[in-house]
């Protein structure tokens, strides 16, 4: 044996025992974890870790000499992987998002052998076990463990040009008609996202029957809707946005464009005298948003958020559009900056001359509501554990609190306590909690923007809470639970003995649908406020539903199946989106 081989092999020994000896801690503090919080800490990496949109083909790569070697294609083989499955927790450009930033400055500092050994096991921090999962090989991790110590991959930029090239007006608003033109009773329509099949299933909530299957963006995410209700606005993960004019006949498309190529959020101008004049959308990819005509999606304006982080103040490049809610209280939409952690309240009274208050939150801003009485803005900073308030009247921020792991509201559940007054509340992500917060500043101040209950749900991995003025059940879903009993029910608290246990309704099991993950996934009132729906969310080739529950009685009233109800995740009902009632 040569002197040279020796040393090689004795450095490959020395890695090999750091690999396992890093294993054995990380698969150990893993096990610790998950016995501690059953089914949590699965729950963020499958909510997170969802293929991107972003066609790795249109970056621009830079191999450079520093990074350990690689062929072109093994580059681009690496590239493909990374967006499929790393780039939505650790950002496109690396930077860091809700997972561990990985610049080259930290990569080639951690080596190849540490990098595999994180990929191979994960981390108790919520990286996933990718190698003993068995959802990559050997010669994968490798390939990830090279790659990441090259500089990432740039994807091009979308500004006016290409908005421009992508939208259509396929009916000109003055083709359209001057009246409502179906019986349908509009405020209890129902938009529902088709998830995997890239539509939505427009559905009648007063007979359950199916209006319209609309196609629209890929891996559609959300539905908001005009002042007025007339136009409802769904966008796609690929940052296309369809404009459906429920006045129709049969209400269908009537404009489309693509605003970049990552998306999640849009919403619409809400202050009187400015309905349906404008929409708002906020993209991942490139990090900005973009003001439109609201009849016809022309963009108009269109604003980076590219800037400083609220804490250390450092550049971040890539900090993407969360939540987009509308204020009542001024024109003004406002944007949460999700990396850096500002709140834009972004007044459209003059886009030209556009101005701007930003207010300094918590980093990793996600989804939020309003309070009852759509003064306040309640928002989780996810990652921060807290939730920021703003006072949209005084624009301003009127509190952070500190709250459980993870926090996800979708957009909150609002109810009055016994004990304490009007409150605002969330479920988590990381745990079984559901933090109350008492949102009344004039008729219970010692209570306001404080955590005033805590409640003990089913687990963690809860996307969605809900409730309505006129119910008195508050149900929390747990959606991405890794344990099937709980993913595939719901708790119920009775709004007026929050001390009491709560009732568990077994959805998945009433919608009776045979194979499947089969989550359970966002509870929707309909106008009325006394039925609330459910998605049973199976996978693309099984058979999804949609369960509907007397909200007196807590008993099943329906279960909508159809075959065209493919991945059923969020519902949209048309006057409680138009209003912000939940
Ligand atoms: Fe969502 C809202 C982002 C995964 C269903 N989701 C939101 C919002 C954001 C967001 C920023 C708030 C929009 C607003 O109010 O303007 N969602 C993301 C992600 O980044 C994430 C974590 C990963 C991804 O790859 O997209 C993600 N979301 C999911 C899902 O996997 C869900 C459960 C199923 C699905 O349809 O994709 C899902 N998100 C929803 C729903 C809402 C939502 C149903 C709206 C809730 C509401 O009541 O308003």
């Amino acid at each position: 044996m040569t002197l040279n081989s020796m040393t090689t092999s004795r450095t490959r020994r020395a890695g090999v025992f750091l690999v396992s000896a890093l294993a054995f801690a990380v698969g150990s503090v893993l096990a610790a974890e998950e016995a501690a919080r059953p089914g949590t800490s699965s729950a963020e990496i499958s909510y997170e870790g969802a293929p991107g949109a972003i066609d790795p083909a249109t970056m621009k790569d830079f191999m450079d000499g520093e990074g350990p070697k690689m062929t072109k294609q093994e580059f681009a083989q690496a590239k493909e992987i990374f967006f499929q499955r790393c780039a939505g927790c650790h950002g496109v450009l690396r930077k860091g998002a809700t997972g561990k930033p990985l610049t080259t400055d930290k990569t080639r500092a951690l080596g190849t052998d540490y990098l595999k050994a994180m990929i191979t096991y994960g981390s108790p921090a919520g990286m996933p076990n990718w190698g003993t999962s068995g959802d990559f090989t050997e010669a994968q991790i490798d390939l990830m463990a090279r790659y990441l110590q090259h500089e990432p991959p740039q994807p091009p930029e979308y500004g006016m040009p290409e908005m421009k090239a992508s939208w259509k007006v396929l009916i000109p608003p003055e083709k359209r008609p001057t009246q409502k033109m179906n019986k349908l009773n509009l405020d209890n329509l129902f938009s529902v996202t088709l998830r995997d099949a890239g539509e939505i299933a427009l559905i009648d909530g007063d007979t359950k029957e199916i209006v319209n299957i609309i196609k629209t963006g890929y891996a559609v995410h959300i539905s908001r809707l005009s002042a007025s209700g007339r136009y409802l606005f769904v966008i796609g993960r690929d940052a296309k946005i369809n404009l459906i004019d429920l006045w129709m006949e049969k209400p269908d498309n009537v404009a489309e464009i693509k605003v970049g190529m990552e998306a999640r959020s849009v919403e619409t101008s809400k202050f009187p005298g400015m309905e349906d004049k404008y929409a708002v959308a906020g993209t991942y990819w490139p990090p900005q948003f973009v003001i439109m005509d609201g009849d016809t999606l022309e963009p108009l304006k269109i604003v980076s958020t590219r800037g400083m982080t609220v804490d250390t103040q450092e550049y971040h490049p890539e900090p993407r559009v969360a939540a987009i809610v509308a204020s009542h209280k001024h024109p003004e939409f406002i944007v949460n900056v999700k990396e850096t952690g500002h709140i834009l309240m972004v007044d459209y009274s003059d886009i030209n001359n556009l101005k701007t208050t930003d207010i300094e939150a918590a980093p990793f801003l996600h989804d939020g509501g309003w309070d009852a009485s759509k003064r306040y803005f309640l928002t989780a900073a996810n990652k921060s554990n807290k939730l920021a308030v703003v006072d949209s009247q005084d624009q301003k921020l009127a509190a952070l609190v500190e709250v459980g792991d993870i926090p996800h509201p979708g957009r909150g559940a609002n109810f009055v306590d016994p004990q304490n007054g009007p409150v605002w509340a969330t479920s988590h992500l990381g745990d079984a909690s559901i933090t109350l917060v008492g949102t009344d500043p004039a008729g219970h101040p010692d209570k306001a923007w404080k955590v005033v209950r805590t409640l003990q749900g089913q687990g963690g991995g809860s996307l969605f809470i809900k409730t309505h003025p006129k119910s008195k059940n508050l149900y929390v879903d747990t959606a991405l639970n890794s344990v099937e009993k709980l993913s595939q029910s719901v708790a119920v608290f009775n709004i007026d003995k929050l001390d009491a246990p709560f009732t568990v309704l077994p959805i998945a099991e009433w919608a009776d649908l045979g194979e499947g993950p089969k989550r359970v996934v966002q509870p929707e009132f309909n106008q009325a406020g006394d039925e609330v729906w459910f998605s049973v969310w199976n996978a693309k080739d099984k058979k999804s539903a949609l369960v509907v529950v007397d909200d007196k009685t807590l008993k099943l009233k329906k279960v909508i199946k159809d075959d065209r109800l493919v991945t059923p995740t969020g519902k949209f009902n048309v006057y409680n989106t138009v209003h912000d009632v939940y």
